[in-house]
């Protein structure tokens, strides 16, 4: 099962063609890629290296509320998406400490720097936390996943909630061939901080069981991969938990799969560890519906994990 993820790093490793990319870090990267993991053998959640299943939960209700200002993710201790908010935010004219250019790469590449910056970073986090309106105006990060999956914009000026749609149509037409969530609308790519990496997920209902299959254009094999492909397995169980389901399998499939060269080492130390058995998920079964459900409605058990691995984020 977890062999699915480590194949893919040995693969990537062995095999990557030299790209360069957007960040300027440069990567291994190829093209086209699927890996499948079957729910019934246990919940997908890395034991090569620990993973902070709080941080994938707590993106994973954030994303299934609609939310999109970073406010909520302060107050579970989220700070995945804390730069793409920051960033508007020394662009502004409301901003006037030390020169953040180029933030992302210049914090890994010089620690003096990497301390000015995550100084005024934890000083804007503060802010969105405790104050309201500087929240409305600097923690909202507008098109991202909840916005697309809950409050899709038609260009009649309504909103289709595309999550809540998927859901009737899995209960009411499950052999449905169209059971489709997107999170690319051409139109916004131009301006969105971030163009969803996560760009379309499809649902298959057979023998009782749900399935999904997502499509992921571009994957950052060593970090991003693993929370990508724990929190699209929650969603799964989430969904089956509501529409009365088994869980079956959930698909991932990668368009450009990538391990940055910052990255190379890590890999190669987390593909010399031995595999433990998948952990097993709880949910609370008072809940019904998944937009009920909270942080203490989901755990997991038996979790016995290597140590964590670290590596730069490439922003
Ligand atoms: N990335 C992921 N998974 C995610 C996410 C981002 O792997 O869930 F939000 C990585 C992929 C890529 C970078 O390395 O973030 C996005 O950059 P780009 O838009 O240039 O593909």
């Amino acid at each position: 099962m977890e062999t699915e993820y480590l194949n893919l790093g040995e693969r990537v490793l062995l095999e990557g063609v030299l790209k360069q990319d957007r960040t300027g870090t440069g990567t291994k990267s190829l093209f086209g890629y699927q890996m499948r993991f079957d729910l019934q053998k246990g919940f997908p959640l890395l034991t090569t290296k620990r993973l902070p299943f709080g941080l994938i939960k707590s993106e994973l209700l954030w994303f299934i509320k609609g939310n999109t200002n970073i406010n909520y993710l302060l107050q579970h201790n989220n700070h995945i998406w804390d730069e793409w908010a920051f960033e508007r935010f020394v662009q502004s004219e409301d901003y006037s400490g030390p020169d953040m250019t180029n933030f992302g790469q210049r914090a890994t590449q010089d620690a003096e720097f990497n301390r000015v910056y995550k100084s005024e970073k934890d000083l804007f986090c503060q802010r969105v936390l405790e104050d309201e309106s500087f929240a409305k105006q600097y923690g909202e990060l507008g098109n991202v996943y909840g916005s697309q999956w809950r409050n899709w914009k038609t260009s009649q000026g309504e909103t289709i909630d595309q999550l809540k749609d998927v859901i009737e149509m899995i209960k009411k037409n499950p052999d449905s061939r169209r059971l489709i969530v997107t999170a690319w609308n051409p139109e916004d790519v131009p301006t969105v901080a971030l163009p969803p990496c996560h760009t379309l997920f499809q649902f298959y209902v057979a023998n009782g069981k749900l399935s999904c299959q997502l499509y992921q254009r571009s994957a950052d094999i060593f970090l991003g991969v693993p929370f990508n492909i724990a929190s699209y397995a929650l969603l799964t169980h989430l969904i089956a938990h509501e529409t009365g389901l088994e869980v079956g399998e959930f698909v991932h499939t990668l368009g450009d799969a990538h391990l940055y060269s910052n990255h190379l080492e890590q890999m190669t130390k987390q593909l010399a560890r031995e595999p433990k058995a998948f952990p097993k998920l709880k949910l609370n079964t008072e809940k019904t519906s998944i937009f009920d459900f909270e942080m203490e409605d989901i755990q997991i058990t038996d979790y016995q994990p290597h140590p964590s691995i670290k590596a730069p984020i490439a922003v």
